[in-house]
Parts: C-alpha cells; sequence; structure tokens
C-alpha cells in the first residue's frame, strides 16, 4: 500500500511547494497560508476590540476602524476559514476514500497558489490613498463604491478567490466521484467527504453569483453602468438580493465541513460509531438545500411585502430541523460512550454547545418582527462570531489536534493542549456573550464609539478578545512545536479510530494508496456497518 523508505518527495524548494501536484503538500500550504491569516485577521479584531476598550475615540479614526471591521472579515472568511477547510480536505480526503491523490493534481496547485496573488491586491489597498475598503464585508452600495480606487482591487481580488474556490470544488467532486477506492461507496464515505461533497457544490453554485454581483459594482464605479445607483434607474436593493443570495449559502459553506469535523471527532473519543449515519447525510443535504431559499432573511428591515417577510421568516426557521438532527446525533452518539476528553474532542464538545448558542440567537434573529430590533446590532455580531469561531474556528482547531499526528508524525503535548482548550473556551465567551446584551440594549455594529452606557460589557468583551488572542498565538507555538518534535505517533494516533487514513503510517508518507484497490471497508469511519 505505502512505501515510507523511498519516499519521492520532490527535491529543493521550487519543485516541492511552488511546483507541487501532491494532496498532502498543497493541504499543507492551505492550512499554513490560512493560519497566517487568521493571525493578521486577529490582529485587526484586537485594533478594532482596542478602539472598542473605552468609549471615546482613542486609537484609530472613525475610517480606519471600517477599514479594519472590513477587512477582518475578508480576511477571516475568505483567507482563513474557506482555506483552512479547503486544507483539510486536500489532506484527508483522498486518504479517507483510499485515493493516491486529488483528481486534478495541476488545477490544484493553481487553485492554491492564485490565494497568496489574490490577499497580497487585497491588502496592497491598506497603503494606498483612500485606504482599503471600509464598507463592511457585505459590500453595499452605494457605501461600498465611496472609498478610493480600492473598489477595483477588491473586486480583482473577490473574482481571484472565487476561482480559486470553484477550482478546489471541482477538483474535490471530481476527487469524490471518480478516485473512491473500487468497492468504497457513497454510503461508505466518511461524514467529513460527504460534507465537503455537499459544500462543494454549493461553492460552485454561489461562488459565480458573488463575482457577478462584485462585477456590477465594479462596472457601476468605473463604466457608467447604474445596476445599483437609483439615480439612473437602477435599484441598491438589487443587491443585497444578488449578494445574500451568494451570502447565505456562504455561511454553510463555512459550517457544513465543521460538521464533518465533528462527526470523526465525536464517534472516535466516544467509542461508539456515530449514531445515525444515513440521518446525519440527509441532514446535510436538507441543510443545504435550505439555504438557497432563506437569503432575505438578511433583509427583514429592508422592506418586503409582507408575504416575503412571512416566507423568509418560515423558511429560515425550517434550518432548525435539520441542523437539530445532527445535534441530536453527536448527542446520541456519546450517549453511553466509552468517552474519553483529549484535546480533539474537548473542542468538538465545545462545538456542540456553543455552536448550538449561535443556532439559537439565529432563530430569534428569524423572527422577522424582532430582527427589527436586532438588525444592525451588536446582537448579530454576537450571533455571527458564536457560529464562526467557536463554531467553524473550533471545528478546525479540533481537526488540526485529531490530525495533526497524523501529519506531523508526532503527538501534540495533550497538557498544552487542554491548557490552550480551557484558556479559548473561556475567553471566547467572555468575548462574545456579553454582546448579546449590548444588542439588546440597542449598541450598534461597525461603529467605532459608543455611548456610555455600554462602557462596561465591552470592556469585558474588550478582554476577553485579547485573552483570546493571546491563546491562539499560544496554539501557534503549540502546532509548531509538535511538527518540530515530540513523542513518535502510532499509525492509528488514537488507539482504534475508524476512518482509512488510521491504516496509513504517521506521518502519512508522500505518496499513499498508489496501488489503487480495494480497501477494508470495516476499517471505515462510516458509522452504520452496510
Ligand atoms: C479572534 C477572534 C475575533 C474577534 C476578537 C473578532 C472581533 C470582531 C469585531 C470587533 C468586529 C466588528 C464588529 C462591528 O463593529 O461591526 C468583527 C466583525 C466581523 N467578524 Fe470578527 N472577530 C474574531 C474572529 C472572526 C472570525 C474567525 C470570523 C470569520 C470566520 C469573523 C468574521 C467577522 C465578520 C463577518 C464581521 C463583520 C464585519 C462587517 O461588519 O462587515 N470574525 N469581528
Ligand atoms: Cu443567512
Amino acid at each position: 500500500m505505502s512505501h515510507d523508505s523511498h519516499d519521492h518527495k520532490p527535491k529543493g524548494f521550487v519543485n516541492r511547494w511552488l511546483l507541487t501536484t501532491n494532496h498532502k503538500d498543497i493541504g499543507t500550504l492551505y492550512l499554513i497560508f490560512a493560519l497566517a491569516m487568521f493571525i493578521i485577521g486577529g490582529a485587526m479584531a484586537m485594533i478594532i476590540r482596542l478602539e472598542l476598550f473605552q468609549p471615546g475615540l482613542q486609537f484609530v479614526e472613525p475610517d480606519f476602524f471600517n477599514q479594519m471591521t472590513t477587512m477582518h472579515a475578508l480576511i477571516m472568511v475568505f483567507g482563513a476559514v474557506m482555506p483552512a477547510f479547503v486544507g483539510l480536505a486536500n489532506w484527508m480526503i483522498p486518504l479517507m476514500i483510499g485515493a493516491p491523490d486529488m483528481a486534478l493534481p495541476r488545477m490544484n496547485n493553481w487553485s492554491f497558489w492564485i490565494l497568496p496573488f489574490a490577499f497580497s491586491l487585497l491588502g496592497s489597498t491598506l497603503f494606498m490613498d483612500g485606504g482599503a475598503p471600509a464598507g463592511g464585508w457585505t459590500m453595499y452600495p452605494p457605501l461600498v463604491l465611496q472609498g478610493g480606487h480600492n473598489v477595483a482591487y477588491l473586486v480583482f481580488a473577490v473574482h481571484l478567490m472565487g476561482i480559486s474556490s470553484i477550482m478546489g470544488a471541482i477538483n474535490v467532486i471530481a476527487t469524490i466521484m471518480n478516485m473512491r477506492a473500487p468497492n468504497v461507496g457513497y454510503l461508505n464515505m466518511p461524514l467529513f467527504v460527504w460534507t465537503w461533497l455537499i459544500t462543494a457544490f454549493l461553492l460552485i453554485a454561489v461562488m459565480p453569483v458573488l463575482a457577478g454581483a462584485v462585477t456590477m459594482l465594479l462596472t457601476d464605479r468605473y463604466f457608467g453602468t447604474s445596476f445599483f445607483n437609483a439615480a439612473g434607474g437602477g435599484d441598491p436593493v438589487l443587491f443585497q438580493h444578488i449578494f445574500w443570495f451568494f451570502g447565505h449559502p456562504e455561511v454553510y459553506i463555512m459550517i457544513l465541513p465543521s460538521f464533518g469535523v465533528v462527526s470523526e471527532i465525536i464517534p472516535t473519543f466516544a467509542r461508539k460509531p456515530l449514531f445515525g449515519y444515513v440521518s446525519m447525510v440527509y441532514a446535510t443535504a436538507g441543510i443545504a438545500f435550505l439555504s438557497f431559499i432563506v437569503w432575505a432573511h438578511h433583509m427583514f428591515s429592508v422592506g418586503m411585502p409582507l408575504g416575503g417577510e412571512l416566507y423568509f421568516m418560515y423558511a429560515t426557521m425550517m434550518i432548525a430541523v435539520p441542523t437539530g438532527v445532527k445535534i441530536f446525533n453527536w448527542v446520541a452518539t456519546m450517549w453511553k460512550g466509552a468517552m474519553t476528553f483529549e484535546t480533539p474532542m474537548l473542542f468538538s464538545l465545545a462545538f456542540v454547545v456553543l455552536f448550538t448558542i449561535g443556532g439559537f440567537s439565529g432563530v430569534m434573529m428569524a423572527l422577522a418582527p424582532v430582527d427589527l430590533q436586532y438588525h444592525d446590532t451588536y446582537f448579530i455580531v454576537a450571533h455571527f462570531h458564536y457560529v464562526l469561531v467557536p463554531g467553524a474556528v473550533f471545528a478546525i482547531i479540533a481537526g488540526a489536534y485529531y490530525w495533526l499526528p497524523k501529519w506531523s508524525g508526532h503527538m501534540y503535548s495533550e497538557k498544552l493542549g487542554k491548557i490552550h482548550f480551557w484558556w479559548s473556551t473561556i475567553s471566547v465567551n467572555v468575548l462574545f456573550f456579553p454582546q448579546h446584551f449590548l444588542g439588546l440594549a440597542g449598541m450598534p455594529r461597525r461603529i467605532p464609539d459608543y455611548s456610555t452606557q455600554f462602557a462596561e460589557f465591552n470592556m469585558m468583551s474588550s478582554i476577553g478578545g485579547f485573552a483570546f488572542g493571546l491563546a491562539q498565538v499560544f496554539f501557534v507555538y503549540i502546532v509548531i512545536k509538535t511538527v518540530r518534535g515530540g513523542k513518535k505517533a502510532e499509525a492509528n494516533a488514537w488507539g482504534d479510530a475508524k476512518g482509512l487514513e488510521w491504516t496509513v503510517p504517521s506521518p502519512a508518507p508522500h505518496h499513499t494508496f498508489e496501488e489503487f484497490g480495494p480497501v477494508d471497508l470495516k476499517k471505515m469511519a462510516h458509522g452504520d456497518v452496510h
């Protein structure tokens, strides 16, 4: 199957990394890139929280503050979370289905190397006259068009990110459909593979919509069109519809692979197969379908016919059903399991609890009449950070701890991992929970200053923010330390974890499953044995 005595790693930096077509090396590149972006986007968040530590303007100009919120979000969404999941997909999907590599290895190289270029373009706007985009990551016109020439850079950067994502998605789909070991059927695939397959279809469906929306911004700004300009017969609300037709599926693009990661980890540490494998697959597909028909819940306060308000309200509430199926599945998997609490399991458990809090505030906002109160307040900031940070980011961190032994050949220090977990989990709640109260009390989002009645909760939130930021620097230290040395990892680092990735040595040799053939289905992590 694999032979690590001579593993054919290309020689030299250029051949090994720049020209690589190896799914593991490309996965590593994606993960390193995502981590770097997480730190840069995180530094911007620290600037924001520093300014909001006290009322009044202390450290930055209001315009720069808005550049920071906008860039922070763009970098976190498109630079950190999405590439991190593509990195996990690259590393794990071939290993999980018994494939020697991704189906389209050269395109894989191209998908990755577009990203540093795209983010350099976007980052360069910080040094231009007029600065970086400051109209929010949602890029609503007319505000977004009122900046300097960053609009052109922003649009081009978004196009490039979109191209990268689409190519990555095509690769995932082609790999899963064509490269499964001969006896691996769709319903033998681990849930991480399933969630990524569905995510890839979402990506292909909505990234072109985003590309269209920003192209219309570009032509409105530079070529005299009036798509979104009422004075020329256009309509700014049109942009919101197009943006959120992309934007809502986008939030599922960031969460479905998280569901996949957590569905791999919980069975391993509960020592039971996933409770309802098939229902998990259907729930994922159900969420993906619903994600396309709820977009205007972001626009309740913009004005819609009553029928529209009602439709989008009820459609949104329906998402709670398949999501509930998932949450009960994870709980039932743990029920009477022989649980242990290694770091990946701790982060997965925190994911289940804290993502659910974000889900609850989501259902609250789905109620059109009350959303009129919550809209554009800190309540929404609290909501989406709960689903993104102890949601998506915790799942990525859980996956990193879970598979780091497979990637590096070393076990991380369980003691340091646990410190990182408790430090992150406590601080993330100090950071984001008070923002619910701020929002309910009426503090608007995207402002550098606020009235004094909001001072205490903001200070609390900032302290949590600095602590959380520091904890992630500590995480970088743990990762570097693990890669450089530490206890040797067994092939099956967790003793009896299911999944083909645990049948190859640790670290995984440069080439695996070269002799393409049937695999042992009993070793696969697919829950119910068919
Ligand atoms: C280190 C942890 C983080 C901290 C302290 C943090 C902090 C902040 C703050 C203070 C804002 C500005 C809110 C406002 O004034 O409207 C913000 C906005 C935002 N953040 Fe984060 N954030 C963190 C992580 C993340 C992550 C991981 C993501 C995405 C995956 C994310 C996505 C966003 C988005 C989408 C916005 C909205 C920006 C806009 O209004 O256009 N954040 N964040
Ligand atoms: Cu939405």
